[in-house]
Formats: C-alpha cells, structure tokens, sequence
C-alpha cells in the first residue's frame, strides 16, 4: 500500500510537471529534401529545458556536431565524425552548432532552448564564424532570424 501512495505520488509531480521531455532528432545531410546541401535539417529547432537533442548523420561524409558557442553554464560538445551526438538541453538559450568538416561551407544549426537570453552573444559569434565561411554565408543569419 506504502509503494502504490509513493507511485501515485510520483505519477502525480510528473503530471504536474506538464510537458514531458522530448527528444529532437536534427540530421546531418550532405543532401537535404529541401534541395540544399551540407546542412543540418532542420537549420534552427526549438526545445525545451530537459529536452535532448540528437545530431543525426544522414549521410555518411565525415559529419562531425560540435557546439560553437552554448550560453552560460551550458556544457559544451564535440561529437566523432559520422556517429550520433546526443546532447541534454539543461540551460535555456541559444547554441550555435557547426559541422566540423563542412564549417566553412555554411553546415551550422542553431537550437533554442527557452528564452534567448545570450542572442546578441549568439549573433556576434555567428557573425564572425559566417566571416569565414566560402559558401551559405546566410545559413546562421536566417536560422537566428527564427529566434523568437
Ligand atoms: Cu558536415
């Protein structure tokens, strides 16, 4: 009887909780649906604090996810080429991805989790990063242009 009060109990706090954590799939494409290519799909995705979010390689072509840039207390992240990354979103924020091949032809993602709190710090590191790039100098613009 104890065991089933302390299960309903803990069935009840979850509830409460609302929404339960989700986990995001983004892929790794060297060719997307949306006819672009050497791209995350999606390019910008919203989550949740205690969300996941998995990095995905479509297509096998070195695709490497590491995290640019992440907001205050947010842990970092560098994934193996061709091979799954899953990251736990635990901070709220905008996290700036990039491919480490395929960075200078515009292979980034943004992932915004909860309220923007660092975008100016987001776009100045996006700034300087699309400097770099050779081609989709944009990607990073547009992606943060849905931050919302
Ligand atoms: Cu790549």
């Amino acid at each position: 009887m104890k065991t089933f009060k302390t299960t309903f109990l803990l069935v009840a706090i979850f509830l409460s909780m609302g929404s339960v954590a989700a986990n995001i799939e983004v892929k790794m494409m060297t060719a997307a649906p949306d006819k672009t290519s050497l791209t995350f799909y999606p390019v910008y995705t919203k989550a949740k604090v205690g969300d996941t979010v998995t990095f995905v390689p479509e297509q096998k072509a070195g695709h490497t996810s590491i995290s640019l840039l992440v907001p205050p207390g947010a842990e970092s992240w560098q994934g193996k080429p061709d091979t799954p990354v899953s990251v736990k979103m635990t901070k709220e924020g905008v996290y700036l991805v990039v491919c480490q091949v395929h960075r200078t032809m515009g292979m980034v993602a943004v992932v915004q989790v909860g309220k923007p709190a660092n975008l100016e710090e987001a776009k100045k590191a996006a700034a300087a990063e699309s400097a770099k790039m050779l081609i989709n100098k944009d990607r990073f613009e547009k992606a943060l242009a849905m931050v919302k």
